[in-house]
């Protein structure tokens, strides 16, 4: 294969919602490209991306595949990634290091909400978009409300291209209002006849192409002026123009496809050789420290790995963009995170399950190598002395979670191995060992990620797991204030054991006073403070622990045992075994004994009078609560209110954006468990959602009594 610079390089992720047929298009743009002898299809289970045993179990992509096409003496990288919400990761990594997307959309569903969803990613990123309308063979195909529906969402930028002369299962016809042309093909697809634009269509035609001129013109003050003076713009104008509009997103086109047939694939490529930017015209990356490094091929070689992959046999395959330099066969390079040398012994160009050797890739290039020893995604790799470090692609916050464990329990290394390496494939994938809850917490996208990660381990690994609820984190607090003591003697046999402690107990809450008095026994007693700690627990909140002894009663050298003893409750909450929160003890008198006092005694006095003034002092189960927002059409607005109605959701606002209805509601972590399932089911996968933590909450006192009820507590005494 020739090596291609910067201006003849483009990164294409096709994005698109789950089986818009961003695959088939891939295939078609592989075998036209001549890449592939023929053309598999999903259905078959032989398309390249899809070439992993889970897609092709579930029919349909489940990771980011790697392909090209060599067109008219330039590189065509495209990404082609899952369109199912759950595998949104996939999408992020892919957008990183692409220079366009081209939005798959089938004309038979038209916008969905997972088209929408991506397009806020590639805002985020700040990457063109191109439209591409496929399945317009499908017999149900509507061309006109798809379009519709695309200006509704992303408003005039939305311009035709292209328009379907006879959508539906005779299709074969389509008029190109940039080149004013009509193609035609035949039943096999590929090659058209190009004919002119027939009487009937000329109007429309016109139309649309002055559209397109104006639109392309608006892009440029000098096409803008050229544009006045002649009335129209040459088809390199038009190209110049459309290719401003869509590096500054002033600009979505749209294309039309049948995919399946291969028809408009070959125009559609000539379009993206002709039109779309290149890695050259792209402003480069931006560094962590802010230095923006342009596609120069002479510059110091550095590579971004966006993705990997564990192939049976081979081991990892690490995906990766040529952000500056070139980069040959043999190069040496220091891993930036770990500092680590990697020599890149292979390098391939890749076109899914297909790897062809190459010598050297330049700046703006996407590649793969193997066999690098501790390099994982997200690591810059450069040559000496080039100190470039690219940011970490950021993921989405995890939707759903489950504990899971090995059906056999000889199996639970080998399956944590696993989750641990299948997290290095797909970084939205969460694994980890929550020693609170004692069990392995696997978190992700929804049920399908979980689902089909699943089988890909029982499949692949052989280890059968199983999914289990997962338990909640709740925290135990207190309302208000209480007061125990709590004396520890154990005379029996050997040396005895001696110690007495009293404390007050109460809420604690930011910028609250010092204690001054409280009020024990009726009696205000003036508390006078000796020594303060003050612990931000691992858990999340506070605890103020004074040492308010008067008169030597207990010796400070004690102070620590009884730390350490209301330390231990507080991991254990006394009420559900939860951690506790948020509380202030003061230690105002006590016992010592000169003789049998020592650490456990008062260990033990200080754990026992804290459980004691914790009951008495209006204990509280809190819950975790989440921020949900919730992206919904519409029509399904109301079922999606009712559902969360039963989730205890309180609704914070409601937003109409982009077409599409916003719901903000705070939901307890309990009730949201299974919910990206849910919400699927009440809208037919039409809404999406998001859901990030917020903070603790006290749960309701049904709640409360139910799990205190189903706790016993177990506080043997040692
Ligand atoms: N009629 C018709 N069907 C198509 C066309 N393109 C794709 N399909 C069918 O639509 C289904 C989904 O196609 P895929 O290519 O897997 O779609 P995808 O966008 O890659 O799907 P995900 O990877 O799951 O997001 C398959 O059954 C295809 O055969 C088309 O142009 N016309
Ligand atoms: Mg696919």
């Amino acid at each position: 294969m020739k090596t291609y610079s910067p201006s003849e390089i483009k990164n294409i992720a096709l994005v698109g919602s789950a089986g818009s047929g961003k695959t088939t298009l891939a295939e078609a743009m592989m075998y036209e490209g001549g890449v592939i002898p023929r053309r598999g299809s999903v259905s078959a289970k032989n398309t390249a991306s899809d070439y992993r045993p889970v897609e092709q179990e579930y029919g349909s992509s489940v990771f980011p595949a790697v392909l090209y096409a060599e067109w008219k003496n330039q590189k065509l990288n495209f990404i082609d990634t899952p369109g199912a919400d759950d595998f949104v990761g996939g999408v992020i990594s892919a957008l990183n290091v692409a220079d366009t997307a081209v939005m798959v959309v089938n004309a038979v569903k038209g916008i969905e909400v997972g088209t929408e969803i991506i397009s806020r990613h590639a805002k985020k990123l700040n990457k063109p978009i191109i439209f591409i309308v496929n399945q317009l063979d499908h017999e149900k195909a509507n061309f006109e409300q798809t379009i519709e529906h695309a200006k509704a969402s992303f408003g005039k930028k939305v311009v035709l291209v292209q328009y379907p002369v006879n959508q539906g299962t005779g299709f074969n016809m389509v008029v190109d209002v940039l080149k004013m042309e009509m193609y035609k093909w035949k039943p096999e697809g590929g090659k058209p006849d190009v004919l002119p634009i027939p009487e009937e269509e000329k109007e429309k035609a016109d139309e649309l192409h002055n559209a397109l001129i104006e639109a392309a013109a608006e892009n440029d003050d000098k096409l803008m002026e050229l544009y006045f003076e002649k009335g129209s713009l040459t088809e390199d104008e038009m190209r110049a123009g459309i290719r401003a509009g869509l590096i500054k997103r002033d600009m979505f086109p749209v294309f039309c496809v049948s995919a399946e047939k291969d028809m408009c694939v070959r125009r559609f490529m000539e379009f993206l050789v002709n039109v779309a930017p290149n890695a050259a015209a792209m402003p480069g990356t931006e560094t962590i420290d802010g230095t923006t490094v342009p596609y120069d091929e002479n510059g110091a070689a550095s590579i971004f790995v966006f993705s990997t992959s564990i192939e049976p046999h081979l081991g990892d395959i690490n995906y990766f963009k040529v952000m500056s330099g070139t980069l040959k066969e043999g190069d040496d390079l220091t891993n930036m995170t770990n500092e680590n040398k990697e020599r890149i012994s292979q390098l391939f160009a890749v076109a899914g399950k297909n790897r062809m050797k190459v010598s050297e890739l330049k700046a703006g290039d996407i590649g793969a190598t193997v066999k690098l020893k501790a390099t994982r995604n997200g690591d810059t790799l450069n040559a000496k002395d080039c100190t470039y470090k690219f940011p970490l692609i950021k993921y989405p916050e995890p939707r759903f979670r489950t504990a899971v464990r090995a059906v056999n329990k000889g199996d639970d290394e080998k399956m944590a191995e696993v989750l641990n390496r299948m997290h290095e494939e797909d970084p939205s994938l969460l694994v980890e060992y929550s020693k609170e809850l004692k069990q392995l917490i696997l978190s992700g996208q929804g049920e399908f990620h979980l689902n089909t990660m699943k089988w890909r381990i029982e499949h692949n690994d052989k280890v059968a797991i199983e999914f289990v609820v997962p338990k909640i984190p709740y925290r135990e607090t207190i309302t208000k204030f209480a007061q125990a003591e709590y004396r520890h003697k154990k005379q029996s046999g050997g040396a005895g054991q001696f110690g007495e402690v009293h404390m007050v107990i109460e809420p604690y809450t930011e910028g609250m006073p010092e204690p001054t008095s409280y009020k024990i026994g009726g009696v205000d007693s003036k508390m006078s403070v000796k020594g303060k700690e003050e612990y931000d627990l691992p858990w999340g909140g506070k605890l103020i622990f004074y040492n308010c002894i008067v008169g030597g009663v207990i010796e400070a050298r004690f102070m620590p045992a009884i730390l350490k003893g209301i330390m231990e409750k507080m991991e254990e909450g006394p009420l559900t075994g939860s951690y506790a929160r948020d509380i202030r003890v003061c230690i105002y008198d006590g016992k010592m004994h000169p003789v049998d006092s020592n650490e456990i005694s008062f260990r033990l006095a200080g754990r026992h009078a804290f459980s004691e003034a914790f009951k008495n002092a209006g204990p509280k189960v809190l819950e975790p609560i989440y921020d949900v927002e919730v992206l919904v059409p519409e029509e399904d607005m109301g079922d999606v209110m009712s559902d969360l109605q039963t989730r205890r959701a309180i609704i914070m606002g409601m937003d109409s954006d982009n077409g599409f209805q916003k719901i903000m509601a705070k939901v307890p972590l309990k009730e949201m468990q299974r919910y990206s399932t849910a919400l699927s089911s009440i809208t037919g996968g039409r809404a999406t959602f998001s859901m990030k933590f917020a903070g603790y909450e006290k749960v309701p006192g049904e709640i409360q009594e139910e799990l205190l009820s189903s706790y016993k507590e177990s506080d043997d005494d040692e």
